[in-house]
């Protein structure tokens, strides 16, 4: 962000970042640390959370957005009808996971694919170790570190464990299904946030979407985190067969070695995949995932 003013068509416009969006309105961070009430200028201007943008400033505190910076990252999922923009320009994606309400393997590693695609690092966050059953989800997640993601145990009720150092010189989308504990996890971090807290539904084995807009919160000048609504669904329609091959890790190695270069990994002869699944190298979970979310797309 360049911190000079810059006149542009006789107007005065000023950098900021998108630290809030409700719908058409938005909340602009300045380099002065003020906040603006913003609304964009034109329908088309896709604006959200995280975006660096330039605003023409009307009155002390509000002003209107006239242009987007390019972005280093866009995290999204999107159905087949639209796109859904959650954070741009975030360095790293924590997703957090919980034993209760269920917390789900499909839509967590729907979540690494997302991160991926936009080649960011991803981990993952085993929140309420104070519950029995958190034991068995920690067992459940021992194999992703060795794919690249490092699982980190906390007690976001009761403090941040060593997740502090983690987001240090980043910014950190917070994302994962409603009612893990993510707004707790803020409200640990920054103790004067005050985000909206809400116990789940035992009755659904479900959040209740208590955070219904993402929200940057600064940890210091070079890091910050985005907390983010929770999701009961995590489509991918934005990306191909061979985005989501490449967004699997452990498929990595064994890209271009099956005998034929359209393999779909199902049961065709010399498919390294396969091999490497009978071999102990790939997860047959992680095959079969790729199966489930490759039928949906079938570009
Ligand atoms: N036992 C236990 N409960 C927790 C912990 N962290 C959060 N909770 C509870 O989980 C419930 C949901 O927490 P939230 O922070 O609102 O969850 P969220 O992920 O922000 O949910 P959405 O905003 O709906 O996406 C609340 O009742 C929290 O008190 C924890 O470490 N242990
Ligand atoms: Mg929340
Ligand atoms: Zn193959």
């Amino acid at each position: 962000m360049s911190t000079l003013l810059k006149a542009e068509k006789g107007k005065t416009l000023i950098p900021g970042q998108i630290v809030a969006a409700h719908g058409r309105h938005f909340l602009v961070r300045t380099e002065q640390h003020t906040n603006l009430n913003c609304i964009t200028r034109g329908r088309k201007l896709d604006v959200v959370c995280g975006d660096i943008v330039d605003v023409n400033i009307s009155t002390q505190d509000q002003g209107v957005i006239e242009r987007v910076h390019p972005r280093s990252s866009l995290f999204k999922r999107a159905d087949i009808f639209r796109s859904k923009p959650i954070a741009a320009n975030v360095t790293q994606v924590a997703i957090m996971v919980a034993p209760r309400p269920s917390w789900s393997e499909d839509l967590l590693q729907r979540c690494l694919l997302a991160a991926e695609s936009q080649h960011l690092p991803a981990l993952i966050i085993a929140n309420k170790a104070d519950l029995p059953e958190h034991k068995t989800m920690l067992e459940a997640l021992s194999g992703y570190p060795a794919l690249g993601y490092p699982v980190i145990s906390l007690c976001a009720k009761q403090g941040t464990g060593e997740l502090v150092e983690r987001l240090q010189g980043h910014l950190t989308l917070l994302a994962g299904q409603s009612g893990m504990g993510k707004s707790t996890l803020i409200n640990a971090l920054f103790p004067q946030a005050d985000a909206r807290v809400e116990a789940f539904s035992e009755a659904l084995d479900s959040g209740r979407h208590t955070t219904t807009h993402s929200r940057l919160y600064q940890l210091n000048v070079n890091s910050g985190i985005i907390d983010s609504p929770g999701f009961q669904e995590f489509a991918l329609a934005h990306l191909s067969r061979s985005d989501i091959e490449a967004a699997m890790p452990d498929f990595r190695p064994y890209h271009g070695q099956c005998r034929f270069r359209d393999c779909q990994h199902l049961s065709e002869p010399g498919c390294a995949i396969q091999q490497a699944v009978k071999a102990g190298l790939i997860a047959p979970q992680r095959l079969a995932f790729f199966h489930q979310v490759a039928k949906q797309n079938l570009r």
